[in-house]
């Protein structure tokens, strides 16, 4: 991996920022989808996808790529973007997100969009390729590598842990999976008298490496310290590797961070221009076509 420069960290920054307010337009122009889970990752698969994973946007289906899988698959409208900003498709066709036989489904389809690795949206079901993919490269003497980035919520899912637990029995350090560690989930129970919210799931650090993993914890939103990490992982030898990212749901947006609400809310045009504000993108307003 070259070194992160404060220029490019810089660069990379601004591309963030971007597909922040990208990813709010297609929601808004689409009239559905999710928000805050894909604000909590942006900054991972910016990180990824751009100084991260070795792969070649022109031969999507290049054998010896780094591989990536969403798993929390609801969050793919980040994933879409970082791939347009990266040159996979052509920015314009986010606008068609969601719509009836589009390549930009409200939950990633391997089978129709380029860049994509795995299918992923019904939660829990990412680990298990992702560690049969590291297998398969270990199988065929490949040196690529395999990532998987995991919901906190999606944790509770059995098969996550049925793929931890295989991925640490075949000490498969080529594989690094990311907890995107926000705390929030679908629903929550914020102004119930006498009801707790409770974190989807705790010491997640204590049971990975239970199961066999190594762990790291990082900040998800700091991508030199993600990028620092994911490096660390990299020189890892004998088992695999669990990044608990530190992040924030909804994050780049005030009104949005920290509120579960905003998991599946369209921005009506008032917030959308407030938002786009705050990201600094309000030139990109210009190619909204949506409207309430
Ligand atoms: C098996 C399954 N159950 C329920 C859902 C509906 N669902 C979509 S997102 C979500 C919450 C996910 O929370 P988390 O994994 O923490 O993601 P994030 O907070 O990062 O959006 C739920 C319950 C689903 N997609 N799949």
């Amino acid at each position: 991996m070259e070194p992160l420069t404060p220029q490019r960290l810089k660069e990379l920054e601004e591309v963030a920022a971007r597909v922040r307010a990208r990813i709010l337009l297609a929601v808004h122009h689409a009239g559905a989808g999710h928000v805050g889970g894909p604000l909590s990752c942006t900054d991972m698969l910016v990180a990824l996808y751009f100084h991260i994973l070795n792969v070649d946007p022109n031969r999507p289906d290049w054998e010896d790529r780094d591989r990536f899988i969403l798993s929390k698959g609801h969050s793919t409208i980040a994933l879409y973007t970082v791939l347009a900003e990266r040159g996979y498709f052509p920015l314009e066709e986010l606008f068609t997100f969601d719509a009836i036989d589009s390549r930009m489904q409200g939950h990633p389809d391997m089978t129709k969009t380029p860049g994509i690795d795995m299918s992923s949206g019904s939660l829990g079901q990412g680990l298990s390729p992702g560690l049969g993919m590291a297998l398969g490269a270990r199988l065929l003497g490949k040196s690529f590598r395999t990532y998987v980035i995991l919901g906190d919520g999606e944790s509770q899912e059995g098969q996550i842990w049925e793929a931890a637990f295989v991925a640490a029995r075949y000490q498969l350090d080529n594989l690094t999976a990311i907890l995107d560690y926000n705390g929030l989930q679908q629903y929550g129970w914020r102004n119930a008298p006498g009801e707790h919210m409770f974190p989807p799931i705790e010491n997640p650090a204590q049971k990975w490496q239970a199961f066999g993993w190594r762990v790291i914890e990082t900040d998800g939103h700091d991508m030199a310290q993600f990028t620092a990490a994911v490096e660390e992982a990299q020189t890892t030898r004998g088992k695999p590797t669990l990044i608990i990212a530190h992040t924030v749901k909804g994050k780049g947006v005030s009104f949005m961070e920290d509120q579960y609400d905003w998991h599946a809310r369209v921005p009506t045009q008032q917030e959308l221009v407030a938002a786009l504000a705050e990201l600094g993108q309000s030139d990109l307003l210009v190619i909204s076509q949506g409207g309430d």
